[in-house]
């Protein structure tokens, strides 16, 4: 690792990072959330396999329905409210809401349990992306991508059952061991194009694709969460001032010009860069030189990356958008030499055994998880609020439950 390659910031600040800046553009961003249908009334037949985000704006004000005090929503006609699961642990923590590992008390099923109170998610203007991110999670059934199970809200809250994913953060691996070998690297990095190329398909773009953002499962396959809400990145206009950081923001984004599929293959290098290095390409301590870098910076590389490395890296890399490889297809990069000993179908199947797998004995095990959340007690805590503030946060969620198609024919994979 070269001169100045420090990973103390990052390594210090992420949890905080996430919890101080909590406001980006919506990271994953679909395109079709505003044109999707009303679900009026909570019923398993209409709810299955659609998508119900309703297309209103954030203030809801088309919205007839009483609140609930306890929701609600059925798998084979019975209720899945958060009673339904026993609180094991805190995995995460932000302003927002936290996020808990759970066990389901009907089958003992481990799950992670994301909850959101819907007064911080109105007062920081989150609700679109909120609801963005449930909206596009029940839609994507991926390999490589978190699992949404169930959704459900009660007046205060709402509530995501999303798969526990417990091999720990990519980033946590990276910080540990400081850079992978390339045979590591081409593995994470092919699992993630294959997901970015599903999302893009479904004219979905990521935009907040970074180490912190991607798990490791028990086995070593790659899982993307985290579809919204928790870093927003404010760009303030005229200026070249921002909240959160920048690293893995392609400089269209910086510019304010484009949020195109094309961001995620520019994020996509960045990380791929840090993954066969230890730090991002345009990296510097001083967001301000790290934003000029990411606009202006010459890409170097450290002798030991690869010729191929370097080839897909200078496409991912490249400021043009038009130019940029993947801007045309994600078939480009899946075709780059550096990926030549891919074989996309059998990886698309997790048929290629994983490079490592990590120390994780059992669906609970949480061992990988940052120790500053397993000391806090899992609750869920009350929220206090006046009746009309419960009036508007109910107007503005009222689309939020749902269950999975699995989940409504009894089975939970
Ligand atoms: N299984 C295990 N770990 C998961 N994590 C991904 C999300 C991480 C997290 O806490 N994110 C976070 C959430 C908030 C919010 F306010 F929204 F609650 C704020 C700050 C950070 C925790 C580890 C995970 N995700 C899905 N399945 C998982």
């Amino acid at each position: 690792m070269g001169k100045g390659q420090s990973k103390e910031p990052k390594d210090t600040s992420n949890k905080k990072k996430k919890e101080d800046a909590p406001a980006s553009t919506q990271s994953a961003q679909s395109t079709s959330t505003s044109t999707e249908k009303k679900q009026d009334t909570p019923s398993p037949s209409k709810d299955q396999g659609s998508n119900h985000a309703n297309g209103k704006d954030d203030t809801g004000d088309d919205m007839h329905e009483s609140w609930n005090d306890d929701i609600l929503f059925s798998k084979n006609n019975q209720k899945v409210t958060k009673d339904d699961f026993e609180l094991l642990n805190v995995i995460g923590k932000g302003s927002f809401g936290k996020v808990m590992q759970v066990k389901k008390k009907d089958d003992n099923k481990i799950y992670a349990m994301k909850v959101l109170r819907k007064e911080a998610i109105i007062a920081r203007k989150q609700v679109a992306h909120t609801r963005a991110e449930k909206s596009i999670l029940q839609k994507i059934q991926h390999p490589f991508i978190v699992r949404l199970h169930y959704a459900f809200q009660t007046k205060d809250k709402l509530y995501m059952i999303l798969d526990y994913v417990n091999g720990g953060e990519l980033f946590f691996h990276l910080k540990k061991e400081g850079r992978f070998p390339e045979i590591r690297v081409k593995f994470y990095a092919a699992e993630i194009v294959c997901a970015m190329a599903h999302l893009h398909s479904l004219q979905v773009v990521y935009r907040d694709l970074k180490p912190e953002n991607i798990l490791i499962d028990m086995d070593g396959h790659i899982c993307i969460t985290d579809f919204g809400l928790s870093k927003e990145i404010k760009i303030e206009e005229g200026t070249h001032t921002f909240c959160g950081t920048p690293e893995y923001l392609a400089p269209e984004v910086l510019k304010g010009q484009g949020h195109g599929t094309a961001v995620d293959w520019w994020s996509l290098g960045t990380l791929i860069y840090e993954m066969l290095t230890g730090l991002p390409p345009f990296y510097s301590q001083n967001i301000n030189i790290m934003y000029q870098k990411i606009l202006n910076g010459e890409l170097r590389f450290p002798s030991y990356v690869s010729p191929d490395a370097q080839s897909l890296l200078e496409g991912l890399l490249t400021r043009d958008v038009e130019k940029r490889l993947g801007s045309n297809s994600s078939q480009d990069v899946k075709k780059h030499p550096f990926f030549k000993d891919i074989d996309w179908e059998k990886l698309e199947k997790k048929e290629i055994e994983p490079p490592y797998k990590p120390k994780v004995k059992s669906d609970a095990d949480t061992s990988q998880i940052d120790t500053v959340f397993l000391v806090e007690k899992a609750q869920d805590s009350l929220v206090e609020n006046t009746l009309s503030e419960t009036i508007q946060k109910e107007n503005a969620f009222d689309d939020f439950t749902y269950v999975a198609p699995t989940a409504m024919s009894g089975e939970v994979s």
